[in-house]
């Protein structure tokens, strides 16, 4: 396997979800999509998409055996859900401090500006998944989107999105890095 040297600067992945109970809200779903916005992530890949029960099962697998595992699989299959490749700077520990902690009523009381806290409603139903680690964010962008290459994004597109000058599509909901000046089509 090749690896990939990155600078220490280097643009770090994360693989983001809104749950189901998110999704069903466009002022919450748009919300959260505006937070990702204003701390400066570069929205690399973003899907909707239902999930299916056997998927949510395999995801969530390091969980199996747990009280709440058979609610969890329930509630992720139960509606469209939004992923998101996620690129910034310590992408993973950002998200995860946006997200603030995963029981809703830790996350009112101790984080009440967090994503939870602002918009979690149970333990199960708390608005987002954030990758916990690089090998996980690795395997996690994997499974939402299997055309992606994080090799080639590393070596062809970071580079890029780090120094600029970069686009944002609010049709498509992604950055993208503009061409050079007097490169574009005539
Ligand atoms: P996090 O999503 O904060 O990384 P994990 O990975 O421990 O937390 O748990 C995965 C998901 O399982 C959580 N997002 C939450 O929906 C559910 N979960 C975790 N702990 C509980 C719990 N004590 N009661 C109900 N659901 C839970």
């Amino acid at each position: 396997m090749t690896s990939i040297l990155r600078s220490p600067q280097a643009l770090q992945l994360t693989l983001a979800l809104i749950k189901p109970d998110a999704v069903a809200h466009p002022l919450i779903l748009e919300a959260v999509h505006q937070q990702i916005l204003s701390n400066k992530f570069l929205i690399v890949r973003m899907r909707e998409l239902l999930w299916r029960k056997e998927d949510c099962q395999k995801f969530y697998r390091e969980h199996e055996g747990r009280f709440f595992y058979q609610r969890l699989v329930e509630f992720m299959a139960s509606g469209p859900i939004r992923a998101y490749i996620l690129a910034h700077k310590d992408a993973i520990q950002l998200w995860r401090t946006m997200m603030g902690p995963t029981r809703v009523f830790r996350a009112r009381h101790m984080a009440p500006d967090s994503i939870r806290g602002s918009f979690g409603l149970t333990d199960t139903r708390n608005t987002t998944h954030g990758s916990d680690s690089v090998v996980s964010a690795s395997r996690e962008i994997a499974a939402f989107f299997p055309d992606f290459s994080e090799q080639h994004w590393y070596e062809k597109e970071e580079p890029q999105l780090r120094c600029g000058p970069v686009h944002y599509s609010p049709e498509g909901g992604v950055h993208f890095a503009a061409p050079a000046e007097g490169l574009g089509p005539a």
